[in-house]
């Protein structure tokens, strides 16, 4: 009796931990929008008006200056977060992440301004 008691912990322990593990690396939140050098890699990107878009610069990625706008040109869109919606862009470094609410439906195109084609689009619901 002792004896199993003694093993079982630890099993259970593993048999806990084991789905955790395999949940890390398999999926991201859909409101997740990742970096690399020059891209960002998902190509658009869906939420409800409230909801943010989680941006994640991570270790592989670089240096981004972001906004809302088109080709390497911020353009001021009405209801866009007013942290992307002005001309100077919004910096990302190695390690950066952010949530960027957005309160209002529609459809914007966040591009980077460093990196011609550097763009995802993100659709507000209402
Ligand atoms: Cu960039």
């Amino acid at each position: 009796m002792r004896i199993s008691k003694r093993l079982l912990a630890p099993t259970c322990f593993a048999l806990l931990l084991a789905p955790l593990l395999v949940g890390c690396g398999a999926s991201k939140p859909s409101n997740e929008v990742d970096m690399g050098v020059a891209a960002f890699q998902q190509t658009s990107v869906t939420i409800k008006a409230g909801q943010a878009v989680h941006f994640v610069d991570p270790a592989s990625g670089g240096t981004h200056l972001i906004c809302v706008g088109q080709g390497v040109r911020c353009i001021p869109q009405t209801g866009a977060p007013a942290e992307l919606n002005n001309p100077q862009g919004m910096t990302f470094n190695t390690g950066d992440t952010r949530d960027i609410v957005f309160s209002t439906p529609g459809t914007y195109t966040v591009v980077c301004i460093i990196h011609p084609g550097m763009q995802v689009v993100v659709t507000v619901t209402a």
